[in-house]
């Protein structure tokens, strides 16, 4: 049984998975896909995930895992005392995934409503009030995430957990213009966690 493979690309999905197998020291070996070269819709890369998206994980028993919360949580089960995820079955575990379940329900999806805008209309005129609405709806999500957040400086305290990751990618992929709509205390949570010593450097790679 060999390891862990993750498909992705640096700054995109599979950038939270990426960082957060760094974070819990879970060996895994990265493969990068080229998206302008057509490498998520190649025969090779459909045939593992049919929907040519990343992340996608290869488990070591050698099936597939795709859905950024999905992963994150096999991660957190699969490697206890990781620092993924609090204990299963508890309260904090509750309110870990239900932040998390949010981030991908509502950020992540309007993320892609942002940079897939032509994909939510049948009007190629409409692309773009699309897209700066979905703007508008992914910081007001992440904005209530900051109302969920204790004293910080992550989700549950001092130290970053799978739904961390996933809040600190989107960050990332905001613009100066709008990070001055977005509630300081995701700000900080992005900046703490590309901060840590452990992940300065795969973080970097992600945000290039
Ligand atoms: N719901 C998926 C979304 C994954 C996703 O949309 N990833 C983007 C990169 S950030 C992608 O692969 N886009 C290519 C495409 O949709 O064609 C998840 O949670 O993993």
């Amino acid at each position: 049984m060999s390891g862990y493979i993750l498909y992705g690309y640096p700054a995109s999905g599979s950038g939270a998975v990426e960082v957060a197998l760094v974070a819990a020291n879970i060996p895994f070996e990265m493969k990068d896909l080229d998206p302008d070269a057509g490498e998520l819709e190649s025969e090779a890369f459909l045939a593992i995930n049919p929907r040519g998206q990343v992340p996608t994980l290869i488990h070591p028993d050698g099936s597939v895992i795709t859905e950024v919360p999905a992963i994150l949580l096999h991660l957190a089960d699969a490697h206890p005392g990781c620092g993924l995820a609090p204990q299963p079955g508890s309260s904090a575990r509750a309110q870990h995934d239900r932040w998390l379940a949010f981030a991908h329900a509502n950020c992540y999806e309007g993320v892609l409503r942002v940079f897939y805008s032509d994909r939510y209309t049948t009007d190629p005129a409409q692309a773009e009030p699309v897209s700066k609405a979905a703007l508008a709806y992914v910081i007001r999500h992440l904005n209530m995430m900051a109302d969920g957040m204790g004293t910080g400086p992550f989700m549950f305290g001092e130290y970053p957990m799978a739904v961390d990751y996933l809040v600190w990618i989107m960050t990332t992929w905001l613009v100066d213009e709008d990070l001055s709509d977005l509630d300081p205390k995701i700000l900080a949570l992005g900046e703490a966690l590309a901060a840590r010593p452990d992940l300065k450097e795969v973080a970097a790679r992600n945000t290039e």
